[in-house]
């Protein structure tokens, strides 16, 4: 069974990574969302809120499974038995860190691979800091993340007084 990790911090999930994991869904038998627990960033949303936003919008697909990781990518691959990796590429500035992470990784973890799929052109610009950045000065973020996502983003801005 091929099957293959998205990891991620998806703080929050876009219509960007919506789109990624739906065509990883139909290359690989399983695709494990995977988000990741200590993040240096500071985050919007919890690991467990994030995982539940990321179910609400891809849970209708059969293949998919959505848990929190901690800790080493290449720790997380090897406990779920997968030596596959997915990862976007948006703007060449995505190409070096990518590339640093999946030949960092390749060293610690020879067998694991990183399989780069490109961004959607209608996604290019896209990443939840700019959805955020936009949400924080009251700006239409309806083009860029689901519906659900929009309310919960509004929401939690509400509740953090921004
Ligand atoms: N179109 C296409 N792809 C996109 C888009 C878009 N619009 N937006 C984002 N993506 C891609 C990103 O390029 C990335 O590949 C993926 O979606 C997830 O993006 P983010 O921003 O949510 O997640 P990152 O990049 O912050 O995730 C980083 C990891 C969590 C993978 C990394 O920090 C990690 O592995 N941490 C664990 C500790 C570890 O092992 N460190 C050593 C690494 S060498």
């Amino acid at each position: 069974m091929a099957k293959a990790i998205y990891p991620g911090s998806f703080d929050p999930i876009t219509n960007g990574h919506i789109d990624i994991i739906e065509r990883a869904a139909k290359m690989f038998d399983k695709v494990i969302v995977g988000v990741l627990i200590n993040s240096a960033k500071d985050p919007l949303f919890t690991p467990s809120e994030r995982v539940d936003m990321i179910k609400g919008v891809v849970g209708h697909l059969p293949n998919i499974e959505v848990l929190e990781f901690d800790g080493l990518l290449v720790d997380f691959a090897r406990e779920q038995n997968c030596n596959i990796l997915v990862r976007g590429l948006r703007v060449i500035t995505d190409f070096e860190y990518e590339l640093q992470l999946a030949q960092t990784n390749k060293i610690i973890a020879p067998n694991l691979e990183t399989v780069f799929l490109s961004t959607n052109l209608k996604y290019s610009y896209l990443s939840s800091s700019i959805v955020k950045e936009i949400a924080v000065y009251d700006g239409d973020i309806s083009h860029f993340v689901r519906e659900d996502i929009r309310k919960r983003i509004m929401e939690r801005l509400r509740e953090k007084g921004l």
